[in-house]
């Protein structure tokens, strides 16, 4: 295996590379630069560095099922061609990601199309974390003329929310950082929530960054929208098929490094948001219900349940 998937591997485990969509395009770019520099001399020792390129990059973090879509799309389209040279594999492995990239694009920019117009003159955006899915859309509402406000939490214990509150004022936005356990504090301050999504399994819950649950409850609380906006490929077709999400467990150090060693300290990087607490999803296809997502998931991407 080449360098390039062990670095990429570790960037994403590290957070270095952070946000399911960020994460999934580092993984087929690590995936591309393998099958450029590979030494394989048969098709059949090709596909076997790209299997376990996928296992190391699928190991890295546990709950990315954008990125386990777009790698197993990428093989698949390697595995399904009759195509024996080397070089010519290597060049589908280029061709596929960058139609898969170009496919990703295409959604975000949809979906900031249509996010934009719900965001209205003059309100309060709530947000937690980082989403890049989020950030477009209300780059995309600045852009059409909007003036509106962000909220966004600083997201313990990593401080994602610090990349989107740079982002906003970036952007021109009026912004307001605040810790996250003051969400109740301003929940009736705003207008409406959009987090971003990590996963979104077939019953249509969301799994996001910790706290997105409590933010949902929050929001039911004061009666206020709660949308998630994603590209459909982060839906998981393992849950169609009975397996829960899973919901991966980071180091106690990024909680507190000295903590006394007999304290017991969890550290869950995502939670689970009902569909009942989601108003809509936003993605490609429009804003869906969350309870239609896998009917719609199953017309615009079946290749997902091969
Ligand atoms: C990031 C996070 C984001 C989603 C969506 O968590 O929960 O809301 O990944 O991001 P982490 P995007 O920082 O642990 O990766 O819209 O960019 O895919």
């Amino acid at each position: 295996m080449t360098k390039s998937v062990r670095v990429t591997a570790e960037q994403i485990r590290k957070l270095q590379v952070q946000g399911a969509r960020n994460v999934a395009i580092a993984a087929i770019k690590a995936i591309q630069i393998q099958a450029e520099n590979t030494k394989a001399q048969t098709r059949k020792e090709f596909i076997a560095q790209l299997c376990e390129a996928r296992e190391l990059l699928f190991f890295a973090r546990e709950t990315e099922p954008l990125m386990r879509n777009a790698v197993r799309w990428v093989i698949t389209q390697v595995e399904d061609s009759d195509e024996r040279k080397v070089t010519e594999l290597c060049n589908l492995v280029s061709v596929s990601s960058g139609k898969f990239q170009k496919s990703l694009d295409a959604s975000k920019e949809r979906i900031a199309e249509i996010g934009a117009k719900r965001i209205r003159e003059g309100s309060v955006v709530f947000t937690h974390c980082h989403s890049s899915t989020v950030t477009h859309l209300l780059a995309k509402a600045k852009a059409d003329g909007k003036t509106f406000e962000v909220i966004c939490t600083e997201t313990r214990p990593a401080f994602q929310g610090r990349i989107t509150a740079k982002e906003m004022l970036q952007l021109g936005v009026k912004t307001t950082f605040i810790v996250d356990s003051a969400a109740r504090s301003f929940m009736h301050d705003v207008d409406m929530v959009i987090v971003g999504a990590d996963a979104i399994t077939s019953e249509g819950n969301v799994v996001n960054k910790i706290g997105s649950s409590t933010i949902a409850v929050l929001a039911h609380e004061a009666r206020k929208p709660f949308y998630v906006v994603s590209e459909l490929l982060k839906f998981d077709p393992a849950t169609l098929y009975g397996e829960y999400e899973k919901i991966e467990e980071r180091s106690r150090d990024e909680i507190w490094k000295e903590a006394p060693q007999e304290l017991n300290v969890r550290n869950p990087a995502f939670d689970v948001t009902p569909r009942d607490l989601i108003h809509g999803i936003i993605c490609e296809e429009g804003i869906v219900s969350p309870q239609s997502v896998a009917e719609v998931m199953h017309r615009a991407y079946p290749w997902v349940f091969e």
